[in-house]
């Protein structure tokens, strides 16, 4: 071995080393609200994807030990829990700008990530998919997982010389090992395109239950919009029926331009308890901040506790990354013990974990205010507050 190669290989030892002691590297609980506890470090980053994805390990024929493929954000991942474990299927985001899904997986729930040898194949439509991102995970009550996920192509009716624009619907792929995955038809649904997109984890009346989040364009919102709620009898044709918005935009709140399910929702004992996102314009730009809502048990279209504004927004370095001044959420794990892990992406870059308990979280949705809409309204919540800490 001559002198060269002897010090590359020692470079890729450096670089395991390395490695292994992020993916190893304890999470402790920091700053916690009374609802939930922030972990300080994230718990997925691009440096976390394995080094096989990236680098040629073989010193003849890379002699210079280059990454050869660039990864650019670990994000928006779905979870569950699986064997005991915490698993997600993260959306990784290569430097080409193209995601994929990988199933990354922890004994603990808060640490320890680490993803498995291989990312996720999505077998194509007659239309393949141009990029894919944001896989919702539901273990469905007919014995199969479902990912729901973002398939985007470039719009057929682009203008000339328009580059951008493209459609966006909701692709189904479902699976038993997490291994192997069996494409389904796209969604169908006559409302426009589908972002969003998620499986309620029941039947309800014998259908699939689908949240969608309808808009007009790719970037256009449009006029209705919020979170939709529609029925599907056979998932290998899964043409939507009746579906209607549940909860729409309203002027003035965190979900005035698009309001989104994050996760399939958590059953309770109170009701479903959902976490969504929310987004409102500002002069910097959008703002995406998460909040929680209840549906009634039995009927689920029924929104029956919102609590005013939003439940986590973005903090200290969480603003920065490709598109700052985001959170996003599509996967939490509720334990048998009520423990519930929200995963959450900040700023399209990384993973992160808080830590809740459903308690908490219905406690949070049934106790806390309503938005009034107003100034006023929100003034005379906190006189109420007071004059109840004042009366006992
Ligand atoms: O960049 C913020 C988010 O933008 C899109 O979200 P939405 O579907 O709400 O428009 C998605 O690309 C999402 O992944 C991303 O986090």
């Amino acid at each position: 071995m001559n002198t060269e190669s002897a010090q590359k290989i020692h470079n890729f030892e450096e670089l395991f080393k390395s490695h292994k002691s992020l993916l190893g590297r304890p999470n402790i609980p920091a700053a916690t609200n009374g609802v939930y506890t922030r972990y300080q470090n994230p718990v997925l980053t691009a440096a976390h994807t394995p080094l096989e994805w990236r680098y040629d390990l073989n010193a003849s024929t890379n002699p210079l030990g280059l990454e050869r493929i660039g990864i650019n954000a670990t994000f928006n991942a779905g979870a569950m829990k699986w064997n005991d474990n915490y698993i997600m299927a993260v959306r990784v985001e290569g430097v080409d700008r193209k995601s994929f899904f990988a199933i990354a997986e922890s004994p603990n729930g808060t640490d320890n990530f680490s993803f498995w040898e291989k990312p996720i194949v999505i077998p194509q439509t007659h239309e393949p998919d141009t990029n894919v991102y944001d896989m919702r995970l539901t273990n469905h009550e007919d014995g199969w997982i479902y990912g729901i996920f973002c398939t985007e192509r470039k719009d057929p009716n682009a203008k000339p010389g328009d580059t951008s624009a493209a459609v966006a619907n909701a692709g189904i792929v479902r699976t038993k090992d997490l291994l192997e995955w069996e494409r389904l038809p796209d969604l169908v649904s006559k409302t426009g395109q589908q972002r969003n997109v998620v499986l309620h984890p029941e039947f309800v009346d014998g259908k699939y239950a689908l949240y969608t989040r309808p808009q007009d364009g790719f970037i256009d919102v449009g006029s209705g919009g919020g979170i939709g709620l529609g029925f599907v009898t056979d998932m290998n044709n899964p043409v939507v029926v009746d579906e209607h918005i549940i909860f729409g935009k309203k002027y003035h709140t965190i979900y005035e331009l698009k309001n989104g399910l994050g996760p399939a929702p958590i059953k309770t004992p109170k009701g479903w308890l959902h976490l969504a996102h929310g987004v409102r314009n500002t002069a910097a730009g959008l703002r995406y901040t998460l909040y929680i809502f209840m549906t009634d048990l039995i009927d689920i279209s029924k929104v029956t506790h919102v609590p005013a504004g939003h439940f986590m927004a973005p903090e200290g370095d969480e603003f920065i990354g490709d598109v700052s001044n985001v959170l996003f959420s599509n996967g939490w794990i509720d334990d048998p013990d009520g423990t519930v892990y929200i995963y959450y992406a900040s700023s399209d870059m990384r993973m992160h974990v808080a830590v809740s308990s459903v308690d908490k979280l219905v406690d949070y949705a049934m106790n806390t205010p309503e938005d009034t809409f107003t100034s006023a309204g929100s003034v005379q919540s906190i006189l109420n507050l007071i004059d109840k800490n004042k009366n006992g």
